[in-house]
């Protein structure tokens, strides 16, 4: 019988599901309130989560040398929350990292020209070297070398001039000359305070980086000394996709989705396309579009590939929830399609965030951060994808990692032993987003071999341009392709 369901469209559309529009089964938690509004998120090698929003826990503008923090335990389902004034860095709209040995690494902002590095170990914050130029909404990345490149970002601080720079543990921010801020512009209506925001920023080796957008123009930016930027070609026929998403959702190939043409007040695309720099040539190729226009979205890799698109509108405007998509899309590498999920309780449109969770769940959060206003969205919700629940909808049975070392070196083999046969093994980098952008995940599927004594030995990549150094969630998975809930493992 089919069942009439709201999509979610704020009243305006209405799916039929079971029947002509497919849902895959999959669930969310209830919403669960928090301190703040999460408008930034960072996980943690212990499984937790960081989340901090402004100044203030409602609100934002102007420097005000303080931020909010939580820490959001997905497990117990509570969080902690932490005033950081120490640092005097108000850290809205800011770039984000996660360092190889664990530490967050936060860049600009409302405070335009600092730096702050977050230590899970000891749950403080320490202040790191200023930038040359304040940014906000810029784009950061930690490089295969354990450095972070930084560019754009006319968001904060003096309008342009937003040339790149690359920080190195124990030194200064060393600016790149070279590595123009032009390279990365969109064709935005409001000009540059728009055009140099967002940047899609992917590290390879060498201290290279791929720069995938959001500009239609995409380029390969080399960090070393003053920099070079190489032209790479345009995404086919996408134009400039600011606020959709780029996803390494395997070695060297991209997953791109919707954006538009301006930050905002423009109509998002449904556009998707994949980007494949194996070669070092990247080879564009459209795919079938999404169901729905999205701008404002985050995108979740899961460890089989498949990745989960979240929220967004239709238009993006930022602190309203008008044309608000509640569904997310499940795009699978094997199809190269777009099926729907779950809708979700709340609009996660602008300042809303996405991550993977250890135990392969993804947590959707945030929203707004205006005040007094009707869209500020305090809370969290996670889902459960397709790949944990039976046809039926019950849990499906999971394959249990029961040991795997803590560390691991680029090149080497280490054993892992799991409860049951295996078929699959995969790395995912533990990553970091605000504001749609997540530069720090990506997806490394990893090759292994049965030893002797019926242990897994699973080769870890040599390149460090592939496994970014940096903790990585480890999954197994069984001939079903449920995964195991992750064992962390710090990879360098
Ligand atoms: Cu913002």
């Amino acid at each position: 019988m089919a069942q009439y369901t709201c999509d979610g469209s704020v009243g305006q559309t209405w799916v039929i599901s079971g029947l002509n529009v497919a849902t895959l089964p999959s669930k969310w938690t209830a919403p669960k309130a928090l301190s703040l509004v999460p408008v930034a998120a960072a996980a943690l090698p212990s499984g937790k989560v960081l989340v901090w929003s402004a100044y203030d826990r409602f609100t934002f503008g102007g420097d005000n040398g303080q931020t909010y923090t939580a820490l959001f335990d997905p497990v117990a389902m509570t969080s902690t929350e932490k005033l950081v004034t120490n640092t005097a860095h108000d850290m809205f709209c800011p770039g984000i990292a996660n360092l190889p040995d664990g530490r967050i690494f936060v860049n600009g902002g409302s405070s335009s020209t600092k730096t702050s590095i977050y230590d899970p170990a000891t749950a403080t914050w320490s202040v790191a070297p200023e930038m040359n130029r304040g940014r906000g909404y810029q784009g950061s990345v930690t490089l295969n070398n354990g450095g972070v490149f930084t560019v754009g970002g006319s968001w904060s601080g003096a309008i342009g001039d937003k040339d790149g720079e690359t920080w190195m543990p124990n030194n200064p921010w060393r600016l790149n000359s070279a590595i123009w801020d032009d390279y990365i512009l969109t064709g935005d209506s409001a000009g540059l305070y728009r055009s140099d925001n967002h940047a899609w920023l992917f590290a390879s080796a060498n201290g290279r980086v791929f720069h995938a957008g959001p500009s239609k123009q995409m380029n390969w930016i080399d960090t070393t000394g003053d920099g070079s930027v190489t032209p790479a070609g345009t995404r086919a026929a996408d134009g400039d996709a600011m606020n959709g998403n780029a996803v390494m959702y395997d070695i060297g190939r991209i997953l791109t989705v919707g954006g538009a043409p301006d930050y905002e007040n423009q109509t998002s695309t449904a556009n998707a396309h994949i980007i494949d720099i194996r070669s070092g040539t990247p080879v564009v190729r459209k795919l079938t579009s999404m169901a729905y226009a999205r701008a404002f979205n985050n995108s979740v890799v899961l460890p089989n590939g498949q990745v989960v698109v979240i929220g967004g509108q239709t238009v993006p405007v930022p602190f309203s929830d008008d044309g608000a998509v509640l569904t997310p899309e499940l795009w699978d590498p094997a199809t190269e399609k777009f099926q729907k999920l779950a809708a979700m309780a709340t609009p996660r449109t602008y300042h809303s965030v996405a991550l993977l969770l250890r135990d392969g769940r993804v947590l959707s959060g945030g929203g707004g951060l205006c005040g007094g206003c009707t869209t500020n969205h305090p809370n969290v919700e996670i889902l459960t994808p397709p790949y944990l629940l039976n046809a039926d909808g019950s849990a499906a049975t999971r394959p249990a990692i029961s040991s795997a070392p803590a560390d691991a070196l680029l090149g080497t083999t280490i054993s892992v032993s799991t409860n049951t046969p295996v078929s699959k093994f995969a790395l995912v980098r533990m990553s970091s987003v605000t504001h749609s952008v997540n530069n720090e995940q990506r997806r490394v599927p990893v090759t292994f071999m049965v030893g002797t004594a019926g242990e897994n030995l699973v080769k870890i990549p040599s390149d460090p341009g592939v496994a970014v150094p940096g903790y990585y969630y480890l999954f197994a998975m069984n001939a079903a392709g449920v995964p195991s809930v992750a064992k962390v493992i710090r990879v360098h």
